[in-house]
């Protein structure tokens, strides 16, 4: 049995197999998808906020979280020095080179390059996310070597958290600010806590209320996560004038977060992948081609591997157009027993 989203050349000497097409499961490219996002698939350019434009950290900020460039890049996978550790729900970041805090009279406006999208294919319709330094409380009681006894579970609830009043606002150009509806915004310090092994472009499903969580372990709350890394969504379709009416936006490059009141702790601003359809994939055994038909925002590469276990790329990413592609392994010299698969990456600038 193969692994998901693989197809071997069937061995050229036998005629049956090498001229009938190999059709892929659907569900093999989702496998395909899922193991991309797992394992970093996601390409390291700009999908976080690149710029800070403004930072005030609000009248009163006592706190030690004020250097703006934290909240740059993604959110924090690991927390470093001697109490450090993997971030993880029941483990948040909680370092001043970690997050950056705001409180109220403050406010932050990030510049996003390339701009955040309004792509129908974004999870829940959820654009960007916003990420922070809270934590799901652990209820167990600790032994005297201040160790948890048995096995961490959560009550749901989040500490690190105060009311917060304030704004959200969205800007194509830096200069015209456009609020996104407060009543549709979840609370802007109820953030799901950061999960560091998640997809930071996956929102977590917010049908998951956070007391959703109540009663669960750590292992538990991470495949209720559902391969996302926590974070609150926001969606551009929430942008509205000042008398309620919506206002129809493509993309914005920039995001301000206004405090009015209370104290918030955030981590990273990112941008959601949107989801592509799974590809439909065949492979020409005689001519070693893929057809693939990709999405657009997506591209696509043709891999091989002898082991099953290394894989090399072949030839350049191309980008999905909704019809059909073919990828060619046009390498000499390599015959039977080659194992093939596509890779599919989003691509934030197309
Ligand atoms: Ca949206
Ligand atoms: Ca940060």
């Amino acid at each position: 049995m193969l692994p998901p989203g693989t197809a071997e050349v069937p061995d050229n000497r036998d005629p049956v197999k090498s001229n009938s097409p190999i059709q892929l499961p659907k569900f093999a490219v989702l496998a395909l998808l899922a193991l991309l996002a797992l394992s970093g698939g996601v390409r390291a350019h700009a999908q976080f906020a690149t710029r800070v434009l403004h930072y005030h950290p609000g009248t009163n900020n006592t706190t030690v979280y004020t250097n703006p460039p934290v909240i740059l890049g993604e959110p924090s996978r690991v927390t470093p020095g001697e109490w450090g550790g993997p971030v993880t729900p029941f483990y948040p970041a909680y370092l001043p080179s970690q997050l950056l805090s705001i409180t109220g009279g403050g406010s932050l406006t990030l510049e996003f390059d390339p701009p955040i999208r309004n792509l129908p294919g974004n999870r829940f319709g959820f654009d960007f996310l916003i990420f922070g330094g809270t934590g799901f409380m652990v209820t167990n009681d600790l032994d005297a070597d201040w160790n948890y006894i048995g096995i961490p579970t959560t009550d749901g609830s989040l500490f690190g958290v105060e009311p917060l009043t304030g704004r959200v606002q969205v800007s194509t150009n830096g200069v015209d600010f456009i609020t996104l509806d407060p009543k549709r915004i979840p609370g802007l310090g109820d953030v799901f806590p950061t999960e560091g092994t998640g997809d930071f472009h996956r929102p977590v499903d917010h049908a998951f209320n956070p007391t959703r969580f109540a009663g669960m372990t750590l292992e538990q709350v991470q495949k209720a996560y559902d391969s996302a890394g926590g974070g609150v969504g926001f969606d551009l379709d929430w942008a509205q004038d000042a008398s309620g009416n919506p206002i129809p936006l493509a993309s914005v490059s920039v995001v301000r977060l206004e405090i009015d009141s209370g104290e918030v702790e955030l981590d990273a601003f990112t941008l959601v992948a949107t989801e592509a359809p799974a590809p439909e994939i065949r492979l020409d055994p005689q001519t070693r081609e893929v057809e693939v038909t990709g999405q657009p925002h997506w591209t696509y590469t043709l891999e091989a591997s002898a082991n099953l276990v290394t894989w090399t790329p072949i030839g350049e990413a191309v980008p999905g157009t909704g019809t059909p592609l073919r990828l060619a392994d046009a390498r000499t010299g390599i015959l039977a027993g080659q194992f093939y698969r596509v890779v599919a990456t989003p691509d934030f600038r197309r």
